[in-house]
């Protein structure tokens, strides 16, 4: 079960309350807090509760989340519920963009509170020397805002992290390879040097966010330390791969960062419910193992990922790679819920065989130019 090869063993700690994945979205939401609960069932099944720290996370508090949201915004989500809608003040749903893709559910501030503790505590591990790695597979809510809920997120855990992270690190790379921009995170820090952060995505100006052009790079003191990667639909594992690595490694050696977050979401494999990549299971790990080998402290977290029985293959996978433990592909057989595995059972279903690759040769080479150029402006 266990693999010594070259990387090193670094002390993991996993950063999980059961209660965040008994929230629910609506039953029309794509959102699905109970993929939470599948990957921690194959996380305990396959063993790796056994090598790693675990810690049952609290909720962050109030002042917490006021390190970056807006007073007014915390206030709204902390009095807000399904049964009071009709007593808030006039226009408030609007002001803070409540709807469709941000409802107002049972136990919203709850929710959002826990997934931002766990982040928050990882971040903690991270900077007393506790753990190499920290992981919170409940957060990477990478859209939210200031002053209003995104795309799904609420509170970003992300940010909170990052700035709790920026008391003691002069230098924090964030690598965001949710199919999504990183729009929230990069924002946040889009005037600073001391983050720079990287997202790869889908992107036609169109497709939610919206943001993540080539031309975003960051202002005034923050210029050339956001880089985006926008990409069509299709992309397939080795186009992932290449790219992703000819970027990552010339960053990281010349910004010398000194911790990493990774976001992970699951949404750019193959056959997400959202999604439009190409990716399987093995190349999205192949990427966080590659982010791994620098052997630099790194915060995982999750963040989309719309069809749950490969949400949980993915980051439980992906738990294994971060512990060195290479996981059989069959699914363990005494798993609650085993049946959402099938038919295959195996923790990499092949997910590459639905979309035409839309990225030819000649557009990610020039993408991957335009890339480095950006990053050869951190050498000064
Ligand atoms: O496209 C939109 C908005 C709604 N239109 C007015 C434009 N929203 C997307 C939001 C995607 C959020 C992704 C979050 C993450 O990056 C991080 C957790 O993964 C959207 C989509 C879509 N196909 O892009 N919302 C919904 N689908 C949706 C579908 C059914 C019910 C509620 C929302
Ligand atoms: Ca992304
Ligand atoms: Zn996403």
């Amino acid at each position: 079960l266990f693999e010594f090869g070259a990387s090193y063993t670094p002390r993991v700690s996993y950063h999980y309350n059961s209660r965040v994945s008994q929230y629910h979205y609506g039953v029309r939401h794509p959102m699905k807090p109970f993929r939470l609960m599948l990957t921690d069932h194959l996380v305990s099944r396959y063993g790796l509760h056994k090598v790693m720290d675990l810690y049952e996370t609290r909720a962050a508090t109030k002042e917490e989340v006021l390190a970056f949201h807006a007073q007014d915004y915390v206030d709204f989500l902390s009095h807000v519920a399904p049964e009071n809608l009709n007593k808030l003040p006039r226009g408030s749903l609007e002001k803070f963009n409540i709807g469709d893709d941000c409802p107002i559910f049972q136990g919203l501030f709850e929710y959002s509170m826990l997934y931002a503790g766990a982040s928050l505590d990882a971040s903690r591990k991270l900077i007393n020397g506790q753990s190499e790695i920290a992981i919170n597979w409940s957060g990477g809510l990478h859209h939210a805002k200031k002053s209003n809920p995104s795309g799904f997120c609420y509170v970003n855990d992300i940010v909170l992290a990052i700035l709790n992270l920026l008391r003691y690190h002069p230098r924090v790379l964030y690598i965001d390879i949710d199919l999504h921009h990183g729009d929230g995170v990069q924002e946040a820090f889009y005037t600073t040097d001391r983050v720079f952060t990287v997202s790869f995505h889908k992107y036609n100006g169109e497709f939610f966010p919206g943001t993540g052009d080539l031309d975003e790079i960051g202002c005034s003191r923050g210029k050339h330390f956001s880089l985006n990667v926008p990409l069509n639909d299709g992309i397939d594992d080795d186009s992932y791969i290449n790219l992703f690595k000819s970027i990552i490694d010339p960053l990281v050696t010349s910004y010398k960062p000194t911790v990493i977050i990774q976001q992970c979401g699951a949404d750019s494999l193959g056959h997400d419910r959202l999604g439009c990549f190409n990716l399987n299971i093995r190349a999205h790990g192949e990427c966080v193992k590659f982010v791994k080998s620098f052997g630099i402290p790194m915060l995982c977290v999750g963040g989309g990922g719309y069809t749950p029985r490969n949400v949980s293959r993915l980051w439980t996978y992906e738990t294994g790679i971060l512990n060195d433990v290479l996981l059989p592909s069959d699914i363990p057989e005494d798993i609650p819920f085993r049946e959402w595995f099938g038919p295959d059972y195996s923790l990499h279903p092949v997910l590459d065989d639905l979309y035409e690759n839309k990225n030819s040769k000649k557009y990610l080479e020039n993408i991957r130019i335009r890339c480095l150029e950006n990053i050869k402006y951190l050498q000064g």
